[in-house]
């Protein structure tokens, strides 16, 4: 993870224990990779391997990455350095996503692979110091990569370090998953991309292939036709989650929030976007939010907060809101609580009346699921249910017109489950959409 550190520090993020690590071990006599040793799939290991990715930043132009190597003080031949860091690049413009040029010495580059050694005061990470590899940059993009000329290195050790920090170049933080190569430890197993690297890089930039457990981001025609607005999110919904579409941090763009909803331990992620509602980064994970005995919900208050709520069997609950930075766990003052979802403690007794939401019906009874002015018209329409199968629900647009029962029928859509709000805040919704979408 990489953390703002006050104006003038330099963000940076390490490998932990790659010095004694890479002193530790034997030089691979070929330096050709070996297949890596996957951690048992043990109960932990659901829970442990979600989410798969964490994202950082996007960079602008991924097809046009100049780069070089400053040479100075490196402790092993130059051709070598570059040889493994030409292959590491390689394996990350292999997924088509990112494509690396190698610029002259002293030209202005995108990412500069450099050597540092000891002390060094102008990159600061957060995680482990003494790391003998980190990305660093100003700002949520980052430029360069140093090596610590200290360490004892290798052709392996080499390629497994630029291989893990080129994806902090492209974006990606840290992922929980032991075997990814964006895990945060050191490891010199980890010579192949994983497909939870393949999900991050593909979430920020595009491509893959579409799964079920993907949230699509689509924009809707004129009569609710949903179609691609951006790179879906890749394999952020495993099964037994819950997502919500609002706006957990209060900046105007509404956010993508993904959480168990089995009952288990399990983290919380916020994803949030920037302009044609492209990811611009993760938040997250925030651990300990839903617990075994309740049932975790997150919806926006009446009054337009942003509330987590866990409930008990009995009704009873505890609310939490979230602070500027978009992170649950502020307190809210005892008393009344009417959610928008439904949810309701009316009395103000800590007892909920409605313990699952509830959607709201439209006259004829039909279960709406999203509000938005799709056909732009100044009037909001309304998505409601009409039927299920296999689990998805058949949707369909009821466009109103202002007039609550004149309602002209739009697009229908085929899905497991859809959220409606506006990602980058252009004024236009975006819908963010669970399952492969059908329309006709
Ligand atoms: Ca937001
Ligand atoms: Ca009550
Ligand atoms: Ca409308
Ligand atoms: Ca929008
Ligand atoms: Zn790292
Ligand atoms: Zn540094």
């Amino acid at each position: 993870m990489l953390t703002r550190l006050g104006v003038l520090a330099v963000l940076a993020c390490s490998l932990i224990g790659c010095g004694e690590n890479g002193g530790a071990s034997a030089p691979p006599s070929t330096g050709g990779d070996s297949t890596p040793s996957w951690p048992s799939e043990g109960p932990r290991a659901v829970s442990a391997a979600w989410p798969p990715f964490t994202v950082m930043g996007r960079r602008a132009h991924p097809g046009n990455l100049k780069w070089r190597i400053d040479p100075a003080d490196c402790p092993v031949a130059p051709e070598r350095f570059r040889e493994a860091a030409i292959r590491a690049m390689n394996r990350w413009q292999d997924t088509g996503a990112a494509r690396f040029i190698e610029v002259e010495p002293a030209r202005q580059a995108d990412l500069v692979f450099s050597w540092h050694g000891g002390e060094h005061d102008e990159c600061r990470f957060i995680e482990w110091d003494g790391g003998v590899a980190h990305a660093a940059g100003e700002g949520p993009v980052l430029a360069v990569i140093h090596f610590n000329k200290d360490a004892d290195w290798d052709r392996r050790s080499l390629f497994c370090a630029a291989l893990h920090e080129i994806g902090h170049i492209l974006g990606l933080g840290h992922s929980p998953v032991a075997h990814a190569v964006m895990y945060g430890g050191y490891d010199e197993t980890h010579v192949a991309l994983t497909e939870h690297d393949l999900a991050g890089l593909h979430t920020i930039y595009g491509g893959g292939e579409d799964a079920e457990n993907d949230l699509a981001i689509v924009h809707f025609d004129a009569d609710g036709t949903p179609k691609t607005a951006a790179p879906a999110l890749r394999r952020v919904l495993p099964a037994d989650c819950r997502f919500t579409v609002l706006d957990a941090n209060g900046d105007g763009n509404d956010d993508v929030m993904v959480w168990r909803g089995d009952r288990k331990l399990g983290p919380m992620m916020r994803y949030s976007f920037m302009i044609n509602a492209r990811i611009e980064k993760s938040t997250g994970p925030f651990v300990g939010i839903t617990r075994p005995d309740r049932d975790t919900w997150v919806a926006e208050a009446q009054n337009g907060d942003t509330v987590l709520l866990d409930v008990r069997d009995d009704g009873r609950y505890v609310a939490s809101g979230f602070n500027d930075a978009g992170i649950p766990g502020e307190p809210l003052p005892k008393g009344p609580l009417v959610l928008r979802n439904g949810l309701a403690d009316r009395d103000g007794d800590g007892v909920l009346e409605q313990r699952t939401p509830l959607s709201p019906c439209t006259a004829s009874g039909q279960k709406i699921v999203a509000s938005a002015d799709v056909d732009g018209d100044g009037h909001e329409d309304r998505l409601v249910v009409s039927d299920s199968v296999r689990g998805s629900f058949i949707m369909k647009w009821l466009l109103t017109a202002g007039d609550p029962n004149g309602a002209a029928a739009g697009a229908t859509i085929t899905a497991k489950s859809l959220c409606v709000g506006d990602l980058d805040g252009d004024g236009r919704p975006e819908g963010v959409v669970q399952g492969l979408v059908k329309t006709r």
